[in-house]
């Protein structure tokens, strides 16, 4: 059993479409915190994150905007999270946009350091969030936690990565929309990139596990990021950044129990959830059951699984 400790990051700052900030709300309102407590977890709510003094940054890209408050919410979230490791804890941080990850990853790196074990990343997400702030031309910083993470120039502003996460521990998984500035430095990097023609073809299920099997291997800590945009638009419409074909019902929850199942996860983001675009609440609802499922509630629940 976990001790999960959810950690609301209202952040609306690393893209244009204000609503993102009103997500920890529509997670606790969809019952975020039951459905966790109702699987047999410890589960303590931090409450919300905020920000204070800003520091008067600059990057060269014109383009940018809000550098001060992405770099302030990094480090408060690095050490948010890196708090929650250290109190044994699992933390579940419910965005806010997605450059809450340049934080949340980075207080996950910090812990890891410490105890010497390699840190893996699953990145489940429509895009592949590889721009530095150098090479974004949207401006909008939660499309570069990825390249931050990966220890990549152009991040003179924040604070330096803890310790980069080589390419070869993170794997994208469900990506479908790839900027060229992106697509090019992608392919000097070893990253597992299973985009969505990929999974079309294997399945979701056989690249997920050859992942987990080197996390194990490894005896790696794994924080898994799980942007909204991941899900087909058609189940989870309230996210600023839609692209069509993305993962369905049963593949997302399949993720979730495969993980579950496979007892890595040490630290999760549930990020681009804007409430403002939703329908009746189904998008926060399909986010709390996906947790749910990565928690262990099962379709069925047999005594042993065999299937491993
Ligand atoms: B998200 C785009 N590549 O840089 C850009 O939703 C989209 O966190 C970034 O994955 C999407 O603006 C960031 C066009
Ligand atoms: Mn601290
Ligand atoms: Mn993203
Ligand atoms: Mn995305």
């Amino acid at each position: 059993m976990s001790n999960a400790i959810l950690i609301g990051a209202p952040i609306d700052s690393g893209q244009r479409y204000p609503g993102c900030l009103m997500g920890p709300s529509a997670y606790r309102v969809a019952g975020i915190a039951q459905a966790i407590r109702d699987l047999g977890h410890g589960l303590q709510d931090w409450g919300d994150v905020t920000i204070t003094d800003l520091k008067p940054v600059t990057t060269p890209n014109p383009a940018v905007h809000s550098l001060p408050e992405t770099v302030a919410w990094t480090e408060t979230l690095a050490d948010r999270v890196d708090d929650a490791l250290s109190q044994d804890g699992l933390p579940i941080v419910m965005g806010g946009d997605h450059s809450l990850a340049l934080g949340t990853v980075a207080g996950a790196a910090a812990f890891a350091k410490r105890q010497g074990r390699p840190l893996f990343l699953l990145w489940l997400d429509a895009h592949s969030d590889f721009h530095t702030p150098l090479t974004t031309t949207s401006g909008n910083l939660h499309g570069t936690p990825v390249a931050y993470i990966a220890g990549r120039d152009g991040f003179d502003a924040f604070p330096p990565f803890p310790e980069p996460i080589p390419p070869q521990n993170i794997c994208l998984f469900g990506i479908r929309s790839v900027d060229p500035a992106e697509h090019a430095a992608l392919l000097t990097h070893d990253i597992a990139i299973h985009d969505m023609r990929v999974l079309d073809e294997r399945g979701i299920v056989a690249p997920l596990r050859e992942f987990l099997t080197r996390v194990r291997a490894a005896g790696g800590m794994l924080h898994v990021s799980l942007d909204v945009d991941f899900l087909d638009p058609s189940i989870a419409p309230a996210v600023g950044t839609t692209v069509p074909g993305g993962t369905t019902f049963r593949e997302a929850h399949l993720v979730m129990e495969l993980l579950h199942e496979s007892d890595l996860v040490t630290s999760l983001d549930l990020v681009e959830l804007n409430p403002f675009l939703d329908e009746r609440g189904r998008t926060a609802r399909l986010m709390v059951d996906l947790v749910a499922s990565l928690m262990g509630r099962k379709v069925f629940d047999r005594p042993t699984r065999s299937h491993m």
